[in-house]
């Protein structure tokens, strides 16, 4: 019977398990004065750069019990990508004629698969428990997921700001805003103690001080949301990352201890293993096709193509990848044109 708190939150652990979410914690719907200074800090420091959504709902992102009232609990759960099976993701990074894309895109897009995951959780809820009222979320409503997992302790906050557990930090999250009365789980200690690995090893020194991204430095941030230029102070640093970066998490030690990744998160089209002229060489038509379902489709062909523009000039010297460049030059939008120029002068810059 479902009628206390705790046989509640016991069943819905375990539905949360059988659709592959390794664990959930439960959380108020508040977040400490501390975590809304910190996040104001960081807007009026305009270290969100482009990404208008984040300063619009600030208020809101600070009230989750306002974004859906009546919530009383919100449940954050995690879903783990690493993708066991792919190539290594070091040898890829250190290979320049090779693409390094983010192990969280090389397979489907999380957005459609927590969320649907998520709905599926609540109608279990609902089967068993009766009718309730929730809101799904995953990194697609002004709500500040970190510092919830962090309060809910699914994890602490590390000091690269992602969320992470004595399994790493090769997750995504995501929450169910409820009016369910679940007993509240307290937060866990940091274990990043001395550790700064994370800052040592970010290539553009986007950390810029413990807990805090700058993300108009970062590289996730200007190959995937930034939508200009990539500043040149920044494009060798690039090297071959195409999508995203993973380096801060790569160096993690409790990385070492990640759970699999589901299924669904393994890699597609190869792309833990392609070479940058094969990406380079697709056309619009291409990428469209074999990027369905994927989170890669959402920045379109002429990113993509500028993104893959910084990575062949950072590559060696080859009359291959000048050809590439000058055939694609003929065709390619202001934007591309201008990163297939750079890369040409990188070519064929004397060594
Ligand atoms: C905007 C955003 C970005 C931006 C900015 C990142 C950032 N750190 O803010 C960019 C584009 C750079 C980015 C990159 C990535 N992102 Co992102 N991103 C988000 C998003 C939408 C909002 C994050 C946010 O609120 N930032 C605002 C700043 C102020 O928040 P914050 O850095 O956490 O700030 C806290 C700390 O500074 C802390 N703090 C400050 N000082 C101190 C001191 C102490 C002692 C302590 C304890 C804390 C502390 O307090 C602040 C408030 O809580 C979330 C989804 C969501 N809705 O939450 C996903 C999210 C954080 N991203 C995610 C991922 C996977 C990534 C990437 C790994 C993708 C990739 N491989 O390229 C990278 C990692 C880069 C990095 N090291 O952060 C996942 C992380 C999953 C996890 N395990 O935590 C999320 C949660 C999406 C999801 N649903 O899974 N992202
Ligand atoms: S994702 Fe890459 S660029 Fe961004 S903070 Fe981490 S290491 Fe630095
Ligand atoms: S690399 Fe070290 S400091 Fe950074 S998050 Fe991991 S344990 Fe914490």
């Amino acid at each position: 019977m479902l009628n206390t708190p705790n046989s509640l939150r016991s069943a819905i652990e375990k539905a949360a398990h059988a659709l592959g979410f390794v664990e959930i914690r439960v959380g108020k719907p508040v977040i400490s004065d501390a975590a809304k200074k910190r996040l104001q800090e960081w807007l009026q420091q305009g270290m969100h750069g482009t990404m208008d959504y984040m300063p619009r709902h600030a208020t809101l992102r600070q009230q989750p019990n306002e974004l859906h009232p009546g919530t009383i609990t919100v449940i954050s759960v995690r879903l783990p990508y690493w993708p066991a099976d792919a190539k290594d993701a070091e040898e890829q990074l250190a290979n320049p004629e090779a693409a390094y894309v983010s192990r969280y895109a090389l397979g489907r897009d999380y957005h459609k698969v927590i969320r649907s995951r998520l709905q599926k959780l609540a109608d279990t809820i609902t089967d068993q428990y009766g009718p309730f009222e929730y809101r799904a979320f995953t990194d697609s409503a002004p709500v500040m997921e970190v510092a919830l997992a962090d309060q809910a302790g699914l994890g602490w906050e590390g000091k690269h700001t992602l969320s992470l557990s004595r399994t790493g930090s090769w997750h995504f999250l995501g929450e169910l805003f409820t009016n369910l009365p679940l007993p509240i789980d307290p937060p866990i200690e940091s274990h990043c103690g001395d550790c700064q690995r994370c800052l040592d090893a970010c290539p553009t020194q986007a950390i810029t001080q413990p807990y805090q991204v700058d993300a108009r430095r970062c590289i996730s941030y200007l190959t995937i949301e930034h939508d200009g230029e990539i500043p040149l102070e920044f494009r060798k640093a690039l090297g071959n990352r195409i999508y995203g970066c993973d380096d801060c998490q790569i160096v993690c030690p409790w990385n070492r201890f990640a759970s699999p990744g589901d299924p669904v998160f393994a890699p597609r089209n190869d792309l833990d293993q392609a070479k940058l002229l094969t990406l380079f060489a697709w056309t619009e038509e291409e990428f469209l096709n074999r990027f369905e379902g994927s989170p890669i489709r959402r920045i379109g062909y002429e990113r993509w193509q500028r993104n893959l523009s910084v990575a062949l000039g950072n590559a060696p010297h080859h009359p291959e990848i000048i050809s590439a460049l000058t055939h694609k030059k003929a065709h390619a939008s202001a934007l591309v044109k201008t990163h297939i120029e750079w890369a040409l002068a990188q070519q064929n810059a004397p060594v």
